[in-house]
């Protein structure tokens, strides 16, 4: 190890308890004080050695993995090679994207504001605003056949603004987004693993009035929150379930039964205070066919057009289950083993094991609710989620430890159970404060246990300083056997939130736009009607009213209209159709002065408008470098003045 290793890892040793260690110790107070012992448990076994030329695929080799990342507050989806960490490509999905002009362009534009309730319309209108151009998308998960990734949709949620999005793995672009009424903060998100994907089940976090339109404002005896089944094929609202308690993190089991949401606030609290009075929070297990049955028999009230079931505590015995929890659970992961979920203390250094099999019975009989929890190994301080490598071994971040610990399951329900055994493996050094932790292909029953990602909320002084506003950092570890080798180290902007690891054999993405696709459906309509074949060379000006439209199709390296004229105050619509039908040959359009911009990928339809305000010349280009022309691939815009 050399002296500078040693000197990060003792400085990791003084960070530990200083900024992320200290927001949660202030929160949670004695209890973490009196479990600080279990930090003493740790084992280091980090190697210093490994280098991350370890997994630097030579000049052109490909990754056997896909990454598929959230970027919390940054609002897009991120393609990364896996495991050289290789960022390929940004997905803009919540958030506006210069580059491509999603958020802008008329299709995508149609994506984001198809789905949306009135009262974001109202919202937006108030702000003379067509789309939210923020999210926070925390939770990326693929569709699921039979316990295994199916490489059709990815799926993610915007906390920000109470959406879910659906991401095609054809084209890699956002076809979906759905505002979820009645809930807000979608958090937790995941779809449905066995027999396949038709719910994705979403959490709403932040508890309101059920009939929020101001009559109840404080009385937060009156909230509740809402458990949301989104229909994964249709992209519409299944049905929802009404809560006691927040819902942070859910997931699904592995024979089609039942969702589960962690619930860090059971007592409904509106301050830290009240939020951490109860000792015990729980999970909430939902009975996905009573719920259906519910549902099929007129058991619900519906509201803002979704189907309400009433499962808060106390109130049904069909539909929930609330199992207790030691305070402030946060992850929420079922294992490839079918059998174990784990649902991550964060504020206890617990992880309690839930034996899905034990959850029938709470559905039957009057039994304890705890009674279906089979382990609760003390891991270290600040657990919040868990990957497994398919091989009985559960990975779970400690926030405050800055680690990773690496456990035995069945040592853990055996220990449970009375017996003297450690379920715990070894312990290794992050850096620093991990959040989401994943395990290649973890999440399914085809986890093969051979890569562990950290990602860690802070990196302090691990990089160069850019100023007050930091990277944050992921680590990549090599799993062989009892051992966890460094071999990638890197800064990432704005957040490393959460991620999963695809063999590359499931993705299978085209290279080239089919004609016919439906993105551009509505464009390809208005084309008929306007007499425009975009599917050969086109060069048509369309006047209709003040509105104007202007076909344009693109060969590097011109576009078919090097110039068209519009009047003062005119609506122009620029569609631009890419008949070029290489790989990796895209164009752009850019209207110079007119904050107009989009990407026309191979094949590809694309369309912006905007209002020609000002009379002059404006010169249009290509913006995608696209040919040794491409500078010359321009072209004029003549607003003439209103007569
Ligand atoms: S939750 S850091 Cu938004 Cu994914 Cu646990
Ligand atoms: Cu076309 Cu650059």
């Amino acid at each position: 190890m050399t002296e500078e290793r040693k000197a990060g890892i003792s400085r990791r040793g003084l960070l530990g308890a200083t900024a992320g260690g200290a927001a949660l110790i202030g929160a949670g107070g004695a209890r973490l004080a009196l479990t600080g012992a279990a930090a003493g448990v740790a084992t280091i076994a980090t190697s210093s050695a490994a280098r991350a030329s370890d997994i630097s695929p030579g000049p052109g080799e490909l990754d056997e993995y896909y990454g598929f990342w959230s970027s919390g507050q940054s609002g897009e989806m991120r393609i990364l090679g896996f495991p050289s960490m290789r960022e390929l490509m940004r997905v803009p999905v919540f958030n506006r994207c210069s580059a491509t002009g999603w958020g802008q362009t008329n299709e995508s534009l149609k994506i984001m504001t198809e789905n949306m309730t009135e009262k974001t319309r109202k919202q937006l209108a108030a702000d003379g605003k067509k789309v939210h151009d923020n999210g926070d998308l925390h939770h990326v998960h693929m569709s699921f056949t039979e316990g295994r990734y199916d490489g059709r949709f990815l799926f993610m949620n915007d906390k920000a603004n109470t959406r879910v999005a659906r991401v095609r793995c054809d084209v890699m672009k956002c076809d979906k987004i759905l505002e979820i009424p009645n809930a807000k903060a979608i958090h937790g998100l995941r779809p449905q693993k066995w027999p396949r994907t038709n719910y994705v089940f979403a959490n709403g976090e932040d508890e309101t009035p059920m009939v929020n339109d101001g009559t109840v404002l404080d009385n937060p005896s009156q909230y509740v929150n809402f458990f949301s089944a989104v229909n994964a094929d249709e992209m519409t609202m299944a049905w929802q379930v009404m809560v006691s308690g927040n819902l942070d993190n859910t997931d699904a089991d592995y024979d089609g039964k039942y969702a589960f949401s962690t619930s860090y606030n059971s007592e409904m609290g509106m301050n830290t205070a009240e939020m951490m009075a109860a000792d015990m929070d729980h999970v909430v297990v939902f009975n996905l066919a009573e719920i259906e049955k519910g549902i099929a028999a007129g058991d619900y009230i519906e509201l803002n057009g979704v189907k309400v079931i009433d499962g808060r505590k106390g109130q049904n015995k069909n539909y929930t289950r609330y199992i207790p929890i030691p305070n402030s659970p946060h992850g929420c992961n079922m294992a490839p083993d079918k059998i174990h979920l784990c649902i991550n203390g964060k504020l206890s250094p617990t992880v309690s094991v839930i034996d899905v099999r034990k959850v029938d019975a709470l559905f039957t009989s009057d039994i304890d609710p705890r009674s279906a929890v089979v382990a609760e190994p003390e891991l270290g301080l600040g657990p919040l989620h868990t990957a497994f490598d398919g091989k009985g071994r559960a990975y779970t971040t400690l926030f405050l430890d800055s680690q990773v610990v690496v456990w035995d399951i069945e040592k853990a329900v055996r220990a449970y159970a009375g017996e003297a055994v450690d379920p715990i493996v070894t312990k290794a050094d992050v850096h620093y404060q991990p959040g989401h932790n994943s395990t290649s292909m973890g999440e399914t029953l085809d986890a093969d246990g051979k890569w562990y990602v950290s990602m860690n909320k802070f990196s302090k002084d691990r990089f160069i300083n850019v100023g007050p506003l930091k990277p944050e950092n992921e680590q990549v570890f090599a799993i062989e056997g009892d051992k966890l080798t460094l071999v990638h180290d890197g800064p990432t902007f704005a957040e490393p939130h959460d991620s999963i690891i695809v063999h590359r054999s499931i993705v299978n993405p085209l290279s080239v736009w089919d004609r016919n696709d439906r993105m551009w459906a509505d464009t390809r309509a208005q084309a008929e009607k306007d007499g425009v074949d975009i599917d050969s060379w086109a060069d048509t000006v369309i006047r209709d009213g003040n509105k104007v439209r202007v076909y344009m199709s693109s060969i590097a390296p011109t576009f078919s209209l090097e110039s068209f004229t519009v009047q003062e105050g005119d609506e122009v619509t620029v569609i631009v159709t890419n008949l070029d039908d290489i790989d990796d040959l895209t164009h752009g359009f850019t209207m110079g002065n007119h904050g107009a911009a989009m990407e026309i990928s191979p094949q590809a339809t694309a369309s912006v408008t905007f209002t020609a305000a000002n009379p002059g010349v404006y010169w249009y280009y290509c913006q995608w470098f696209c040919h040794a022309l491409h500078m010359e691939m321009r072209g004029r815009m003549f607003v003439e003045p209103k007569a």
